[in-house]
């Protein structure tokens, strides 16, 4: 399988978040993308090539340009006050409240952040331009064909929605490749979000849409972040309806439960007869990560290549998160080889 991937994502390090209410170090940290592409060389996964620049046209097609305008300046704006460093939200507006943008950027910061844990650095808006880049270089070659490519992207993407960041996420990048694959011609797209984590940003997206079937296997939010949104009764509005389908899952879900549900889910996305698939990759359900509880096991993420790649259909796989460094690697990687062992043959 082809790997795209661009070093700028570097650009974006030593932002901070708060977790378990104090202020620490973002755990998306720049050797996520290092201890993958080690593993990629180590088992010569296939070529690895660089991202293409494809302008800002792609991203606005997902993105509002108010919040395009927000990303692209703040820091500079931010720095230009008070010299720091990071830029981080602390109020949001409550139920009932004005939806309006403030003119003070502390009021900015929280109109188009959806939770403190994605800071804006000097970095950030170029190192989430990269990763859209990544992911569109990767949908460039599905349209030309390729059976599955591998967009190693970062930051992730799929806590943004049109007009916020959140959850280490700015750019929604498997977003922006899906609607950049019904732009070139594809009638329907399959999002298959598989983070421990619920794809609040890729679902607010698609919605109402009935080009984008959405379907994700995450930790219940009445546990887990991002709360607010995962439950299983949220399914689509307006022509939407059915076109989203959430799997809450359980704390310490372990592999036969998860392989019944994705084995499942495979199946209704074969029914919906997409195009192509996107599938938003997070190996955060392994059981030694440090954000989650789920217990998947690292030869569990081969089995979960194995069942995508039964499906046959074109697949570009865009990283999410994953935060166990030392077996990151392996883990990403091993979805990407169980997807080649079982769609060679059956796909270009
Ligand atoms: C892309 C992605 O995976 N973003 C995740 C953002 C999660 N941020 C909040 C994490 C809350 C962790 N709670 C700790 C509970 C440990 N048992
Ligand atoms: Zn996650």
């Amino acid at each position: 399988m082809i790997t795209i991937f661009s070093d700028i994502h570097r650009l974006h390090s030593g932002e901070n978040e708060i977790l378990r209410g104090r202020i620490s170090p973002s755990a998306d940290t720049p050797n996520r993308v290092d201890v993958i592409l080690a593993r990629i060389r180590e088992v010569s996964l296939g070529e690895i090539l660089a991202a293409v620049d494809w302008g800002v046209n792609p991203i606005l097609r997902v993105h509002t340009s108010d919040y395009l305008g927000f990303l692209s300046s703040l820091s500079r704006r931010w720095q230009q006050l008070h010299g720091d460093l990071t830029a981080l939200p602390q109020v949001w507006s409550f139920r009932g409240q004005r939806k309006i943008i403030p003119q003070s950027i502390y009021g900015e910061i929280g109109y188009f952040s959806s939770d403190a844990a994605a800071a804006i650095g000097a970095g950030t808006w170029e190192a989430a331009v990269s990763a859209s880049n990544v992911a569109l270089t990767g949908a460039d070659l599905v349209l030309r064909g390729a059976g599955g490519v591998f967009a190693l992207t970062r930051p992730p993407g799929h806590h943004a929605s049109s007009d916020s960041c959140g959850g280490y996420c700015y750019l929604n990048n498997a977003a922006i490749a899906a609607q950049s694959l019904l732009d070139q011609g594809f009638q329907r797209v399959a999002i298959l979000d598989l983070d421990y984590h619920h794809g609040n940003g890729t679902q607010t997206l698609f919605y109402d849409r009935a080009d984008v079937l959405f379907v994700s296997l995450h930790a219940t939010p009445a546990l887990t972040y991002p709360y607010f949104s995962g439950y299983a009764d949220e399914t689509g509005s307006g022509s939407g309806e059915g076109f989203t389908v959430n799997c809450p899952l359980s704390p310490g879900t372990k592999w036969p439960e998860y392989a019944e549900v994705l084995s499942e889910m495979a199946r209704n996305i074969v029914n919906y007869r997409p195009d192509a698939i996107v599938v938003s990759l997070g190996v955060d359900t392994f059981v030694d990560d440090p954000l989650s509880i789920f217990g998947l096991m690292s030869d569990d993420f081969y089995e979960i290549g194995q069942i995508l790649g039964r499906i046959a259909i074109p697949t570009l796989f865009v990283l999410e998160g994953g935060y166990a460094t030392e077996s990151l690697g392996i883990n990403v990687v091993n979805v990407l080889s169980g997807f080649d062992e079982t769609s060679h043959g059956r796909l270009g």
